[in-house]
């Protein structure tokens, strides 16, 4: 037997992507609900404001607002011990900046983690997953606000309060090193709620919106160990390891400047200070980070419990080739070690039994992975006279990429508490904006334009991953 009997086999949600009722329980609107549809190869287009005639498939989404209990109960049937999701903030400040929180807003989550303890289904939960209060981007310009923090830890203080005996396992921010490449403004809006102006030093914004985010988790850690000492409460990344190209001695220092540029998002939160190579380089280029008088030592105490981490592809760097392959979100250059998904996204499970390892050696924490999965192109056509969507595809990607984290567990002992897939049911897609980017191993019925009925259906995955649970990862 390679993992423990408390294993946490699971899924993983964002509230944005499924719930949909954008505007019902007092709920405000979140930069999510503001953006359209961007499709494959394209980036989705940040409005001011929601406009006449464009589509934004996450107003409704798969509607798990009104049928979470059905949802979960199918999560329960493939026998869950875990299932990850995240609070809108805008249900609980609607605006980001009110005094009171909404009740309505609230009482949804006690409904729903309620339901999933009922079910005997952990919850694990992040506070802030792509959808920032819109207020919080027009009005103060988003993390880049010194205000912006103090909003953020009144919205966690107030989760952790109300929550305190129903969730144990939380994350701050969703993969808060998503904005490491500047040249990419999509995650800039996306993750931390803003925008770069025209002829600004970018990674200058990019240091400080950082460091208020960090201040905001740190704080947010100190409070919620104070409310609960059980929590735990998690960084959260992604990791995607990075390969050389070739074995030029240069190519080994890109690849490593590249992979610093994720581990200054998790040293800062698992080593409470600020890494040598990053102070070198603000040393260098004369930038001076605003920080409040105690912000150092905040960081020092506010350290996570644990890391969380989603995991795809890994990327590959040269230092003498530049990446013109067209990837999404510039993921280097092509592998020809490895096959593509339907959107080019690499398919790399050996790179997962890496990513443990790395994050295992470099921090000792405990891990659990929060993210992993296929996006595929499923339609109603592809029902077979069973009328099962026959995934065998996610089936496939899913027992490679078990099969290496079961080797990081048993032959390397990396400590891991959970597995937890990407979108369990379909949903809406973050990059994309599309409901026919589908991870699920339940379908939905709605396409782009958001038709359909919304009934669930099983595909032949569904049945795959119960066994695989069942059987405590043994059965694959
Ligand atoms: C991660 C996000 C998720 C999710 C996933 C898949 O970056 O945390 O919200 O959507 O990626 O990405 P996509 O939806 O673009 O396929």
């Amino acid at each position: 037997m390679s993992f423990s009997n408390g294993f946490l086999w699971g899924g993983a949600v964002a509230a944005h992507q499924l719930e949909g009722a954008w505007q019902e329980g007092g709920k405000g609107v979140s930069v999510a609900d503001v953006m359209t549809v961007g499709g494959y190869g394209k980036p989705r287009e940040i409005t001011d404001g929601v406009l006449e005639g464009k589509i934004y498939p996450n107003h409704d989404a798969i509607d798990f607002y009104h049928h979470y209990k059905e949802d979960l109960a199918l999560m329960a049937e493939m026998g869950f011990k875990a299932f990850r999701t995240s609070i809108a903030w805008t249900r609980i400040f609607p605006k980001g900046d009110e005094a009171e929180p909404n009740e309505e807003g609230l009482k949804f989550y006690d409904d729903l983690f309620d339901e999933m303890r009922r079910l005997g289904i952990e919850p694990v939960v992040t506070l802030c997953h792509f959808e920032l209060p819109y207020h919080l981007v027009t009005e103060y310009g988003g993390f880049r606000n010194r205000k912006v923090v103090d909003f953020f830890v009144k919205f966690a203080t107030t989760c952790f309060e109300r929550y305190k005996d129903k969730v144990k396992y939380w994350m701050t921010f969703n993969e808060i090193n998503n904005q490491r490449n500047t040249d990419v403004p999509f995650f800039a809006v996306t993750n931390s709620g803003f925008t770069y102006k025209e002829g600004e030093d970018r990674k200058l914004v990019l240091y400080q919106v950082a460091h208020n985010e960090f201040v905001a988790s740190a704080k947010a850690v100190i409070a919620g160990h104070k409310i609960n000492p059980k929590f735990q409460i998690g960084c959260m990344l992604n990791i995607g390891p990075v390969y050389t190209e070739s074995c030029r001695p240069a190519d080994a220092i890109t690849a490593m400047k590249e992979m610093d540029k994720t581990w200054f998002f998790s040293d800062v939160q698992c080593r409470g200070h600020y890494p040598t190579y990053v102070l070198k380089e603000w040393e260098n280029k004369g930038y001076k980070i605003q920080m409040e008088d105690n912000d150092l030592e905040v960081l020092a105490q506010g350290k996570v419990d644990y890391f969380a981490f989603s995991y795809y592809q890994t990327v590959v760097v040269s230092s003498v080739k530049k990446n013109e392959d067209g990837d999404e979100f510039s993921n280097g250059l092509d592998n020809p070690y490895v096959e593509k998904s339907d959107w080019g996204w690499k398919i790399d499970p050996v790179g997962l039994r890496y990513a443990l390892n790395l994050v295992q050696e470099r921090y000792e924490l405990p891990m659990m992975i929060v993210e992993n999965g296929i996006g595929l192109h499923e339609t109603e056509a592809d029902k077979q006279e069973d009328g099962m969507i026959h995934d065998d595809a996610r089936i496939a990607y899913f027992r490679a990429h078990i099969s290496e984290m079961k080797k990081a567990v048993e032959e390397d002992g990396v400590d891991l508490l959970g597995y937890l897939t990407w979108g369990p049911i379909d949903l809406v897609s973050a990059g994309t904006g599309e409901m026919e980017k589908r991870y699920g191993f339940i379908y939905v019925d709605k396409n782009n334009k958001g038709e359909g009925t919304l009934r669930r259906e099983k595909k032949k995955s569904f049945f795959w991953y119960k066994d695989v649970i069942a059987s405590n990862g043994e059965k694959l």
